[in-house]
């Protein structure tokens, strides 16, 4: 704990009242370090705030405009993720020589045992949770085999468990595995993942990193701690991770899903392989695998990349792999009814999510779509059905959008329906499906309007789905 020491008697400013702030805010009280919470938003109310977390009894609390006061106490400031690192406030505080650390870095000096870290724009969800599934399946084992590896896993991160409300769980032999947004790698300083996995870079958050550059440079903060003792993992097919390879101090390990590699992971045909060493030895049939498409296949290979260069057996993230089920709410395999396939992806609120989730679709398809509408354009979405829609079975305030668009696009118009509600899209799908079909709800618009949000429109298709009478 020589590490926490740092932080004995100074004062520290935690900035931002979300699940971050507040699990940053109430570890360094439990260590009994003086803190100040504060939050740019004054439409919060104090007694609110102190009501609902009643550890922060004692914390001095300040909502709205931050005093140049506090600038003058505090020595560190703890940054919740969506605090821009280019805020004002915080150009001030850097100006006045207070250290800006994220909940990660502060997080990070309270860890006693090994790290794995997950970062991309996209697929860090299911490969964190999928690597998890991988860790806690190898201590069980090592457990079993009255082995001392690993005492016990946490996973954490953006996947919407703070790292600070974890990490005092962590011991000598524990893994910690995160998944890393770009947000929270902007304020990394000592953060050293031992395993590291960089997934893709394509353009996103850029209102926040303003360049691709710099959303770039955010990424690649993720091994900016390594050394040869620590692994990088990356997606040979970005070029600009490719290129990263030679410039980082870790030892880099790359997969592919377009092309053999020498060494490192790849797809060949069905088959995942793993090349070390001149040897080369088969991971598992994608066959075997409940997760589909090739984007999940890429997420499958970052996660057995990181495990075996972590040290777990093969046999273990064998069994791992073939049991792990979709993350909920992408392309989450449901139920099969009648001989027909039902798919929730309820999570794909937008046309490249649900883009994702027809292209790992190897069936004839029934689609449902549309919700609320955020002004997006629905002719990629339309254009990637590839012949394999059946049905499209349209909802919501995007629902006429959505048919215009695909009549122009050449969609069969009497292959269009309009259901008032999802329970009679669901019916419309099942009276229309055929043994081998699929029904997949992917609606690529957010579900605000109908639903209380993306989880509860899944929850009712699941549950609809699984009370189809046979
Ligand atoms: N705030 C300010 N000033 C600002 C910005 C925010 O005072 O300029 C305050 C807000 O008033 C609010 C608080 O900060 O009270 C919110 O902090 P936050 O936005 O960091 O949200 P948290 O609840 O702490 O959640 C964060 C992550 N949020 C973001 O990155 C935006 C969560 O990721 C994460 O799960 C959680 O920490 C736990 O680690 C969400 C996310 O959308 C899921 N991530 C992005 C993504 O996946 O694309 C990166």
């Amino acid at each position: 704990m020589e590490k926490v020491l740092q932080l004995e008697g100074k004062k520290i400013l935690v900035f931002g009242t979300g699940l971050s702030g507040i699990a940053a805010a109430e570890l360094l009280i439990r260590h009994g370090i003086s803190i100040i919470l504060y939050d740019g938003n004054d439409k919060q109310k104090e007694e609110d705030i102190r009501q609902k977390f009643p550890k922060l009894k004692n914390t001095e609390i300040i909502l709205g405009a931050l005093p140049k006061s506090v600038m003058e106490e505090c020595e560190i400031a703890v940054l919740s993720p969506g605090v821009p690192t280019d805020l004002e406030e915080v150009k001030q505080m850097r100006g006045k020589g207070i250290h800006i650390w994220g909940e990660i870095e502060l997080a990070y000096i309270f860890e006693r045992g090994k790290v794995l870290a997950v970062t991309g724009t996209n697929g860090k969800t299911t490969t964190t949770s999928l690597l998890g599934e991988i860790m806690k399946h190898a201590a069980l084992e090592a457990e079993n085999a009255g082995d001392t590896g690993i005492s016990k896993v946490e996973v954490v991160g953006n996947i919407g468990i703070p790292y600070t409300s974890v990490v005092e769980n962590t011991d000598e032999r524990s893994v910690t595995v995160a998944e890393i947004s770009s947000f929270q790698l902007e304020t990394v300083h000592t953060f050293c993942p031992q395993v590291s996995a960089i997934l893709n870079i394509t353009p996103d958050h850029l209102n926040r990193h303003h360049t691709m550059e710099a959303y770039t440079q955010a990424k690649m903060q993720i091994a900016a701690n390594q050394g040869r003792g620590q692994v990088c993992v990356l997606n040979y097919e970005d070029l600009a991770l490719r290129e990263f390879a030679g410039k980082t101090e870790a030892q880099t390990v790359f997969f592919s899903s377009r092309q053999k590699l020498p060494q490192g992971m790849y797809l060949d045909g069905e088959e995942i392989i793993w090349a070390w060493g001149g040897a080369e030895t088969s991971v598992c049939n994608t066959g075997q695998l409940q997760l589909i498409g090739k984007h999940n296949y890429e997420n499958v290979m970052a996660a057995a990349a990181m495990a075996i260069m972590y040290g777990v057996p093969l046999e273990k993230i064998r069994e791992a792999l073939i049991r792990f089920t979709a993350v909920a709410h992408r392309i989450e395999y449901v139920v099969t009814k009648r001989g027909v396939r039902f798919y929730n992806d309820s999570k794909g609120t937008n046309p490249d999510a649900a883009i994702q989730a027809i292209r790992a679709m190897k069936w004839p398809t029934l689609l449902i779509g549309g919700g609320y509408d955020k002004d997006s354009e629905y002719e990629d979405w339309i254009q990637a059905f590839d012949g394999k829609v059946r049905k499209f079975v349209l909802l919501g305030a995007t629902r006429e959008k959505i048919r215009d668009t695909a009549i122009r696009l050449g969609f069969p118009e009497k292959d269009i329906i309009l259901a008032g509600s999802l329970r009679e899209a669901i019916d419309i799908c099942y009276e229309n499906a055929v043994s081998g079909d699929a029904v997949l709800l992917s609606p690529a618009c957010a579900s605000w309007g109908m639903f209380d949000n993306y989880e509860q429109r899944g929850d009712m298709f699941k549950e609809m789905a699984r009370t189809l009478k046979e």
